[in-house]
């Protein structure tokens, strides 16, 4: 089933998610569905709250070398914490939650990511390039921050003046 993804500026995002305690079949169930929210959304990058859910979950599907995103490509990763940092990079980035918006964002280069999977098995993965970055935005939405708050105070209050026009605009075009 495909689900609603929960967009800015609704307060749900700035909750903090809970750690995962039982894998079973309802966290399947839910892993599914955002896999397939994400997908039909044409995103790489899906945290469970974007679907209304307070759960440490994330997805990630980093298009492959031909642009291609599959099964093959999917990380799936519960309770999150990152565990080491280096470098420094900047992305431009975009949100599910925030749609049509894309900003330059400071970001670690590179992370390493202990989690557990959809089986509750503890693993590790060090990121670097695109899947570090999606990663750092992934988690930051565990933690109910979105990449909008990362912003300066001056390209926040042009970013919120242009939402709230984009808003009124698509709310006029549904009459
Ligand atoms: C950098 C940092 C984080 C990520 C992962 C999370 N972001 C996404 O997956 C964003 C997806 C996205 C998709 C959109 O839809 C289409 O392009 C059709 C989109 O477009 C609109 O909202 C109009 C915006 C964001 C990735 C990279
Ligand atoms: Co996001």
């Amino acid at each position: 089933m495909k689900l609603t993804i929960v967009e800015y500026p609704d307060k749900r995002l700035k909750e903090k998610s809970k750690e995962v305690e039982k894998f079973d079949k309802e966290l399947h169930v839910l892993l599914d569905a955002m896999y397939k929210t994400m997908i039909e959304s044409n995103g790489i990058g899906l945290a469970a709250i974007q679907v209304g859910h307070a759960k440490q979950i994330l997805l990630l599907s980093i298009p492959d070398e031909e642009d291609q995103q599959s099964i093959d490509t999917l990380i799936e990763m519960i309770n999150p914490v990152i565990i080491q940092t280096s470098g420094e990079t900047t992305y431009q980035e975009g949100c599910l939650s925030v749609p049509g918006f894309y900003e330059d964002i400071n970001r670690y280069e590179c992370i390493t990511v202990n989690y557990q999977d959809r089986d509750g098995n503890t693993k590790i993965v060090e990121a670097d390039g695109l899947l570090s970055i999606a990663l750092q935005h992934e988690i930051d939405h565990l933690k109910g921050i979105l990449f909008i708050d990362k912003l300066s105070y001056s390209r926040r209050k042009k970013f919120e003046k242009e939402y709230k026009r984009v808003q009124k605009e698509k709310k006029l075009s549904k009459i």
